[in-house]
């Protein structure tokens, strides 16, 4: 097949989910075409049948702001037309659904087939305006095929929508070959001194993610345990992060790694994930980790229950229950049986529940679908 790929290149989890699915459809074949602002952040080395086609934005004194989308959707347009896509997959559906709906309408009929998936923000923050929600919505009802990364999403896209379409459910997904539990951690030996216990979280700082509870969970594990704090990303709430590092006095015990690219090696140093968001529609993050044997402990949002299975996986507790999370951690460092059970029931959830392969074959059947209806 010849797929078409938009998404968010820089940042985030909708932007990992949708160049590690466009490397694998490439690796199984077919022929992929990112369209994008810049290049993916995880594509990594070059790769066979996949090409780059970069958005180029106008400016003209006239125009207040360059208009991005139109561009987007003009150069879906003409890749479509110059590469004859049978698909155009949109991730995240602010603007990339609704420019390739603008994409379809400006070839005419039948010419590609369109796919949106959701991942999260897009719905349960950005949906809350109300005049981005019509026009997701028109984006949305108008894709050949719609899917969303939880049974969760569905619900929250169902309830807020009101939407009949029909959604199905495709988990994130990760390579068990790439995230690993790392025996010589050589990483780790960079990060923490010997016999620190390591917890780590890894976002893009915002107010959502509740970075001041993984603080104070670090803090009340620290009065127990001698451990070290990794923070991975950035983002609005970063500053406010580091001021209350520094108002508890926590420098010496946190480090602020910034963005990384290369995460695998560093999932893989921790011994706890933290992830006590408000709101989450999946949690590629929390995934990773226990692909790399990283027991999970976070919060009861979203679809982060789909993902964590409490004392098989990790440990959830309700939203801002930093007492609970840090007994969570305690309890795990202090019973190493506890803790090796867990570890191997994340690493093995991770490969049989939520393996790429499975999951890439999912969006695989909706395109042939999609293709032989046409
Ligand atoms: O986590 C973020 O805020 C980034 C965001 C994105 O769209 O890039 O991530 C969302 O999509 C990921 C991939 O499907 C999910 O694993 C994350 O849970 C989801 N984030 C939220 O719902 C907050």
């Amino acid at each position: 097949m010849r797929i078409g790929i938009s998404c968010y290149a820089t940042v985030g989890g909708s932007g990992a989910v949708a160049t590690e699915l466009g490397k694998a459809l490439a690796t199984r074949g077919h022929e992929v075409h990112f369209i994008v602002s810049d290049v993916p952040f995880r594509l990594g080395e070059f790769r066979n049948n996949l090409y780059i086609h970069e958005v180029e934005t106008v400016s003209y004194p006239v125009l207040r702001t360059p208009p991005y989308d139109f561009s987007l959707a003009a150069k879906m347009a003409d890749v479509v037309a110059e590469y004859h896509l049978d698909i155009l997959h949109a991730h995240y559906a602010l603007p990339f659904a609704v420019c390739a709906f603008l994409a379809k309408e400006m070839l005419g009929e039948n010419k590609v087939r369109t796919v949106t998936t959701l991942h999260g923000t897009d719905v349960t923050v950005l949906a809350q305006d109300r005049s981005l929600k019509n026009v997701m919505r028109l984006g949305i009802e108008r894709s050949d095929a719609v899917t969303a990364v939880s049974h969760s999403l569905i619900e929250e896209t169902r309830s807020l929508f009101g939407t009949e379409k029909e959604i199905e459910c495709i988990y994130n997904f990760v390579d068990p070959d790439i995230f690993r539990p790392q025996s010589e951690r050589q990483t780790r030996a960079c990060l923490a001194r010997p016999g620190e216990r390591v917890l780590m979280h890894v976002s893009n700082f915002r107010k959502i993610k509740r970075v001041p509870d993984v603080i104070l969970v670090f803090q009340k594990v620290l009065q127990q345990v001698d451990s070290r704090l990794i923070l991975v990303g950035e983002g609005p709430e970063l500053t406010a992060a580091r001021d209350l590092v520094r108002q508890l006095g926590l420098q010496e015990k946190v480090n602020f790694l910034g963005k990384q690219d290369e995460v695998a090696s560093l999932f893989a140093a921790a011994d706890v994930f933290l992830l006590p968001s408000e709101k989450e529609s999946f949690g590629l993050v929390a995934l990773e980790s226990m692909a790399c044997g990283v027991p999970v402990v976070g919060s009861i949002a979203g679809g982060i229950p789909e993902v964590v299975k409490p004392n098989e996986t990790g440990f959830l507790f309700p939203i801002g229950d930093v007492d609970g999370m840090a007994n969570a951690v305690l309890r795990l460092f202090s019973d190493e049986n506890l803790y090796h059970r867990l570890s191997v029931g994340a690493r093995k959830t991770a490969e049989t529940q939520f393996n790429v392969a499975e999951q890439v074959a999912h969006y695989e059947r909706i395109y042939q679908r999609l293709i032989e209806d046409a």
